[in-house]
């Protein structure tokens, strides 16, 4: 099965360096997605680092934020009409700035996943994309009282619900959600 999808996406990335070389535009088919997408089908993602989970977690997010909008149907046949393939080219996480001593001040974790949605029938990219996400973090404090906006929404620790938990974990969940907000964007700027 992963093989098979490992050389159905070598098969799209090679057609799609013929695309690029005749000089078409391989990102977005802005305008309409077409007729014959009515569902996708989301494999778990795959996962090039050694960070391990984040791959179950981003797949688990993205499914769940595009049943929650209602997009597509989810499916876990692989006869779909599309299929959103992920995988996770990085994962970093260190310290990102010091303070006037040389210490550290803010951590921060972050993820790049590359994304292919592919329209099976037609075997072509509807998105071809790789979307980045972090959260910041203090390894001295807990996120509500760590004087960093964790999640980057200008609300600050106490002032911010969402500020909580584990700091580390909470980054990693902040980047994952922002991912899977991010791709949700992207698929329905291709209405
Ligand atoms: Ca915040
Ligand atoms: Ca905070």
């Amino acid at each position: 099965m992963i093989m098979a999808l490992k050389r159905k996406l070598k098969k799209i990335v090679n057609s799609l360096s013929i695309f690029m070389l005749v000089g078409c535009s391989y990102y977005s088919m802005a305008g309409s997605i077409p007729a014959n997408i009515n569902n996708v089908y989301i494999p778990l993602i795959e996962n090039d680092t050694a960070e391990f989970e984040i791959s179950e977690n981003l797949t688990s997010k993205i499914t769940q934020e595009i049943a929650i909008q209602n997009i597509l149907k989810i499916t876990d046949d692989s006869n779909s009409d599309s299929t959103i393939l992920g995988v996770i080219t990085s994962a970093t996480d260190g310290p990102f700035t010091f303070d006037s001593n040389e210490q550290v001040d803010e951590y921060r974790f972050s993820i790049s996943l590359k994304i292919l949605w592919v329209d099976n029938e037609n075997e072509k990219n509807l998105i071809e994309k790789t979307f980045t996400g972090f959260g910041n973090y203090s390894i001295n404090n807990d996120p509500s009282s760590d004087g960093i906006d964790n999640d980057n929404d200008g609300i600050l620790d106490e002032n911010d619900d969402d500020e909580f938990g584990d700091s580390r974990e909470l980054a990693i969940n902040i980047a994952i959600n922002k991912i899977a907000s991010d791709v949700v964007n992207s698929i329905l700027s291709t209405w």
